[in-house]
């Protein structure tokens, strides 16, 4: 846990007890605040009050009358569709609101300034890859022998991990939830690997979430900069932040051919590319890295490269590292080969365009999808559909789900036992059994996460009976 400063004596409020919260409450009593906290479900404040936290109920009048802070958490409207009942008492109070991530920046500045060598906190935003990006910095750290820890957005709580050591490094995956908030953003290396629409409403459409994210770059903000340009805000933000044609502050990253005298990390063909003015200093195949399939997946692995790099690591270190990577659980996970055939869950393909990114990374696909459909249709799927040999359709809307694939042969179902029994059935040498549903998951399992490991369990007992 990393103790809070700044707040010994101090009444601070919590609101949101999960995953976040929670570490924050006890971090700030650590600190010395005196803690009192607030979660609209009972059972998560009887769990806080059995921690000793005092619940108060913030909306009363005069509740914020003593703190001198709420700290909330990022799963809670603070601005936009309409700010939660708590925060708008806050603001109208002219209490300060921050979260977690605010909180743990200000107490490493003033916790960790008598090292020799400070410890170095890498952050990474972006819409898509982000989980597997950082979790790849980490683990490329790690091989390389580096002290470093993951936390964030990725699911654990970033004051709920242990004090950096001496050069040791924090990797955090940061949601533009957590970023549009946090009142202090001092990462040392600070990651935008894209932007594509995503949490509209929390942002009040697509100015409001790329202002959010860009927080992470403000005025005097990081060291060094890795920033995806192949949309045009990347570009414009690269553009912004860069000190000159030649700088050394932004390393640009694209899954295209990038020209210059700049810094360039960029993979075309399966192959990284690492250029500094006008000169290659590094190339990787990443065709035989099995735990990054396809071009997102290269795309993150120029990010994370050009992170390390950033760290002082050399090219030779870093490519261990990305040889060694497994891969995150429910990401272009491989899980099993038989035959000739591999499976690969991707569970996390909850949406048209991150199962359009699984269908392009691989080639006669036996693909099972389906599930609680989101808006905008199914037309998106359209470039990836020429590597899909047979889909096989889960979920309560399958036969609605079918009817949107156009010409790909299309078998109804319906649950996730019986489609992969089919697909195990009829699949041949060379045919990869993919779950990248394009849908939600909630129609048939409680998260993803479960839905991953349903088709992980069905593949093991098809491949056994
Ligand atoms: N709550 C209220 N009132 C509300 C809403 C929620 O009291 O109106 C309470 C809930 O009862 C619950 C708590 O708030 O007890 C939940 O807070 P939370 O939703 O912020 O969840 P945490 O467990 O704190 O997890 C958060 C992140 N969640 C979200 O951003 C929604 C986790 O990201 C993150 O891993 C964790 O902090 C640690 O940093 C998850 C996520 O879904 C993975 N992120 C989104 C995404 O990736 O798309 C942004």
């Amino acid at each position: 846990m990393i103790p809070v400063t700044g707040f010994d004596g101090a009444v601070v409020a919590v609101l949101g007890l999960g995953r976040s919260g929670l570490a924050a409450a006890r971090a700030l009593r650590a600190g010395g605040a005196q803690v009192v906290v607030w979660d609209d479900t009972t059972s998560a404040r009887e769990r806080a009050e059995a921690e000793g936290f005092e619940a108060r109920v913030l909306t009363r009048d005069g509740a914020f009358d003593d703190i001198s802070c709420l700290v909330t958490s990022p799963g809670i409207p603070h601005l936009y569709p309409a700010p939660n009942p708590v925060i708008a008492k806050a603001l109208q109070a002219g209490v300060p609101v921050d979260n977690d991530i605010g909180l743990f920046f200000r107490s490493l500045g003033a916790e960790f300034d008598s090292y020799d060598q400070p410890p170095r906190v890498v952050a990474v935003t972006g819409s898509n890859g982000k989980s597997t990006t950082s979790a790849l910095i980490d683990h490329i750290l790690t091989q390389a022998g580096k002290h470093s820890q993951l936390a964030g957005n990725i699911g654990r709580g970033v004051l709920d991990i242990d004090p950096p050591k001496e050069g040791g490094v924090v990797v955090l995956e940061l949601s533009s939830y957590q970023t549009e908030l946090a009142r202090s953003l001092t990462p040392d290396v600070a990651v935008f690997t894209n932007l594509s629409p995503d949490h509209l409403d929390r942002h009040n459409g697509m100015g409001g979430y790329f202002a959010a994210k860009r927080r992470l770059f403000a005025e005097g903000g990081p060291d060094r900069c890795v920033i995806g340009v192949d949309e045009t805000e990347g570009l414009f933000l690269a553009g912004q932040l860069s000190e000159g044609r030649s700088d050394d502050r932004v390393i640009r990253i694209a899954t295209s051919k990038l020209t210059g005298p700049g810094w360039y990390v960029f993979a075309r063909k399966g192959f990284l590319a690492e250029w500094r003015k006008g000169r290659q200093v590094a190339s990787v195949d990443l065709r035989e890295v099995a735990g990054l399939p396809g071009a997102h997946n290269h795309q993150n692995a120029c990010a994370a490269w050009a992170a390390c790099r950033s760290l002082g690591l050399g090219p030779r270190e870093i490519e261990a590292g990305l040889r060694s990577f497994a891969g995150l659980p429910h990401r272009s996970q491989r899980i099993a080969e038989a035959g000739g055939v591999h499976y690969v869950n991707d569970s996390k393909a909850t949406n048209v365009d991150s199962a359009l990114k699984a269908l392009q990374a691989f080639k006669n696909i036996r693909w099972i999808c389906g599930g609680l459909m989101k808006e905008g249709g199914l037309d998106g799927l359209t470039p990836g559909l020429d590597n899909v040999r047979k889909a096989y359709v889960i979920g309560r809307e399958a036969e609605t789900f079918a009817l949107g694939l156009g010409q790909v042969e299309a078998e109804i179902c319906g649950d996730m036992a019986r489609a992969v029994a089919q697909a195990v059935s009829e699949a041949e040498p060379g045919d990869v059994v993919l779950l990248a549903p394009a849908a939600a998951s909630f129609d048939q399992f409680d998260n993803f996460e479960k839905r991953g490991e349903a088709f992980i369990a069905a593949v093991e007992a098809s491949l056994a009976g």
